[in-house]
């Protein structure tokens, strides 16, 4: 273990050192950038020591290899992450305040790495955290975007993007590569030369990669995360620069550049496709390149690759790997197609995270063809040998002048799987029936989780303490101890410092949005949380009527004894989706009127916090009392920040859906308040045309609620702001707001009246912490380890 070898006052003489040395700065003079900087190299020393002896040993034992391929990684900070990982929050503390310094300036100075649009990017994230506090040996692969999500702020209300720029400051964490190149060709045409088959691409772009160690608990095993970076062949045209014309002689850096220049919002539109599909084999392409060069240097016989790679694609994403890979071992290595493709099947496994049509990627085949002719080639003949294989039935990878991912991808994988029992069951029964029914044991479920270093440990410092005094620390790396909490949970005394914990965090809540937003909030109500990507499905719009309806309800009647509630939201939205940004501009306009009604103030405050992201989620996680969870069902494939909440002493109010249906079998149904259609009434509902006025003449609250946003109640200087949005519920509702509303009601007065005996709401909490060890993404990896890759933990 890193502690271990160095004592405290040697840290302190690190820190100083690099201070010195690395950033050029005496202690005088240092501003909080020098000092994370500083704190960041010394923290990464150790990191390294680890990382140099796991590397080593991944060697050594030649055993098999993980490759987690992913467009996206949401990683966030590393600096808080590592010194909790190393297990070294005292030392640091204590060197930095030797100085005169605190740590949390410090660690809030350091940017979010946002390589991520939400639950996909997060889960890789997590998954990199656990496959190194496992010791299994893998490597994560992705772009080394320059601007990661764009932030988010509010102008009037109304959601504007720009830029987020978190490599304009040196990023202590990554070290280039310059000597691992890959050069990545596009275009171009297909010969037939001496028997062989040759692509010769028109374009050729670098891939440069930056390595990220990732240290997993107490610093015993740290893997790789190799990211991509486009440059150009040649970078600088001399004889162009001497002619005068300077921007032409640097222009194919810029263009090369470009590749990895922004990460791509989830909801992309037609004209970005293009460039999406280039990131896609470039990365793609530059990663089986690397992982080929590893097996080579210890290896010559191809037929091992099965044994010694395992390769994970999150979602269809890197989908092309498996034709580059395929077209490496026939054209270039001269294997038959047979055999190169029951290799390359063997070593590929797909992980599916959405039903959403129109999240399943399918692209015209002409432009596939112009800008990878050769793997149009090679597709056509794996959909011959999957219909020679399996006669009976046409599916194919390509149809209707597409190439489709989603199929691509299930014949070429192994292994596939779904992130929850309902959605790995939803998987089977809609978007790849047919395939299953070929391949019956080709699905697989592996209900995702997340770490509990960083959504516990780290985020929840007050209540990991309580944790560990109570149990021991062995909960970090194996959480299902957790359960070891129940007894106490019996103890008055006990809970009351379980409650003393949460109010502390809430306390902290207050006074940051209090600084950073100028807002008090009510530290005795109830904090009431729904943050996530904004999106129809997700029916934040659920949420905020269900909060005007209560406010009007409120109004009514003031006196009455009201459950003081504070709702908070956070969350993006797409640039182009505007529906999605219309109701975060609505719950900023409820926000504005509602807190300022003196009426009401006292039990209902509304905040909608900008620009979401995981360092924010660090914050509010810890401080839910309820956690929002509403999706349709059906729609969400899992979730994990329902997981996050749980574990932090939040009960859900949720639908039957994702992962929920986990959660509550694991918390118990009396700790989780249901509500809302399952996904097969979903479905049936959804039959009736005149579900939504049905639902509205039912219950006059809903139509009380609709009619204030028709009125322009919160929008008075611009009274049809909102209509559209209470005409799209009335008239078409896919999502069935209308149809879930008046049993979401009563779930949030069930809600209400479980919180006023919190006694019984604190024992709520507790076992909704004690009882999620489940989540953990260490038992989520276990399962892959398992169930899909056959891969060992080198940690002895
Ligand atoms: C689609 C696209 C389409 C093209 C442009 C870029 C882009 C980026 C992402 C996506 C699909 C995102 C799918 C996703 O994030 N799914 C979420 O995965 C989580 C982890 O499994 C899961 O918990 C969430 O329920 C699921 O929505």
């Amino acid at each position: 273990m890193a502690r271990s070898v160095q004592t405290s006052s040697n840290f302190r003489d690190a820190l100083l050192r690099h201070l010195t040395y690395t950033m050029g700065k005496d202690p005088e003079h240092a501003q909080p950038f020098d000092w994370r900087m500083a704190l960041s190299h010394a923290i990464r020393d150790r990191i390294v020591d680890t990382w140099v002896a796991s590397t080593r040993k991944t060697y050594e034992q030649d055993g098999k290899r993980v490759y987690y391929l992913s467009m996206e990684f949401l990683i966030g900070r590393l600096l808080e992450d590592g010194i909790f990982n190393l297990d070294m929050v005292e030392e640091a503390k204590e060197a930095l305040e030797s100085f005169g310094m605190d740590m949390r300036t410090i660690l809030d100075d350091e940017p979010d790495a946002a390589l991520g649009n939400g639950g996909l990017g997060r889960l890789a994230a997590c998954f990199l955290d656990s496959l190194s506090t496992i010791g299994c040996p893998a490597y994560g692969y992705g772009i080394r975007y320059e601007n990661g999500l764009f932030k988010q702020s509010f102008v009037d209300g109304c959601q504007v993007e720009s830029p987020e720029t978190w490599l304009q400051e040196p990023h202590p964490w990554e070290f280039e590569r310059p000597e691992v190149r890959i050069n990545i060709g596009f275009g171009g045409d297909v010969h037939f030369e001496n028997g062989k088959t040759v692509w010769r691409p028109a374009e050729m772009i670098q891939a440069e990669a930056f390595d990220t160690p990732i240290v997993g608990w107490q610093g015993r095993w740290a893997n790789t995360l190799r990211l991509w970076a486009g440059r150009a062949v040649d970078p600088f045209d001399l004889d162009l620069f001497n002619s005068g014309d300077f921007a032409a002689a640097s222009e194919h850096e810029a263009l090369a550049r470009t590749i990895s220049r922004v990460l791509y919002p989830e909801d992309s539109n037609e004209a970005g496709k293009e460039l999406r599909l280039k990131q896609e084999y470039f990365f793609s392409a530059a990663s089986i390149r690397d992982i080929l060069r590893r097996f080579d240097s210890q290896h010559n016989d191809l037929k091992l690759l099965p044994e010694k790679i395992a390769i994970q694609l999150n979602d269809t994403h890197p989908a092309i790997a498996g034709p580059e890979l395929l077209r490496i071992l026939h054209d270039e290595r001269g294997l038959s197609f047979e055999e190169a493709l029951h290799i390359t099947h063997h070593c590929m496994n797909y992980t599916n995270h959405t039903l959403l049509p129109e999240a399943l990627e399918r692209w015209d085949e002409r432009l596939f063809g112009r800008l990878l002719p050769r793997h149009l080639d090679i597709i056509n003949r794996i959909d011959d040998a999957h219909y020679k294989a399996n006669p009976h039935r046409t599916l194919s990878a390509r149809s209707d002048g597409q190439v489709k991912m989603g199929e691509l991808s299930f014949i070429m994988a192994n292994r596939v799987n779904g992130v929850s029992a309902l959605h790995t069951d939803l998987m089977k029964q809609t978007v790849f029936k047919e395939l299953n029914a070929l391949h019956p044991d080709r699905i697989v479920n592996e209900t995702n989780g997340v770490t509990p270093r960083r959504w516990l440990h780290s985020c929840n410092p007050a209540l990991s303490g309580l944790i560990t005094e109570t149990i021991g620390e062995d909960w970090i790396a194996d959480l299902e101890q957790l359960e070891k909490l129940e007894p106490s949970i019996e103890d008055q005394g006990w809970l009351d410092r379980f409650t003393d914990v949460k109010n502390a965090n809430k306390a902290a809540l207050c006074d940051y949005v209090a600084g950073v937003h100028g807002v008090n909030l009510n530290p005795e109500a109830m904090f009431d949380i729904q943050i996530k990507r904004m999106h129809e499905y997700k029916r934040q719009h659920l949420n905020i009527l269900e909060t005007i309806a209560h406010w009007q309800e409120i109004r009514d009647n003031p006196t009455a004894d009201w459950v003081p509630r504070v709702k908070i939201f956070a969350g993006k939205a797409a640039q182009g989706y505007h529906f999605a940004k219309d109701i975060i501009h609505l719950i900023n306009d409820v926000a504005k009127l509602v807190n300022a009604d003196a009426a009401t103030r006292d039990v209902l405050q509304v905040i909608f916090l900008p620009n979401y992201n995981v360092s924010l989620a660090e914050r509010l996680v810890p401080a839910a009392d309820l956690s929002e969870q509403i999706s349709t069902a059906g729609k969400e494939a899992s979730g994990t920040g329902n997981m996050k909440f749980a574990l932090n002493g939040a009960p859900t109010i949720g639908t039957l859906d994702g992962a929920n249906v986990e959660i509550r079998d694991h918390v118990g149904k009396e700790n989780f308040f249901l509500f809302g259609m399952l996904a097969d009434e979903v479905m049936q509902r959804r039959m009736m045309h005149d579900h939504a006025q049905q639902a509205i003449n039912a219950d006059p609250r809903l139509g009380r609620a609709l009619e204030a946003l028709r009125d322009g109640t919160f929008s008075p200087e611009d009274p049809g702001r909102y209509t559209h949005i209470a005409d799209n519920l009335t008239w078409s509702d896919y999502f069935l707001v209308c149809s879930d509303f008046t049993d979401y009601w009563r779930a949030q007065r069930e809600v209400d009246k479980a919180y006023q005996d919190r006694k019984a709401w604190a024992k709520m909490a507790a076992l909704n912490t004690a009882r999620s060890g489940w989540f953990s993404s260490d038992r989520t990896i276990h399962g892959y380890m398992c169930d899909i890759w056959g891969a060992k933990s080198l940690i002895p």
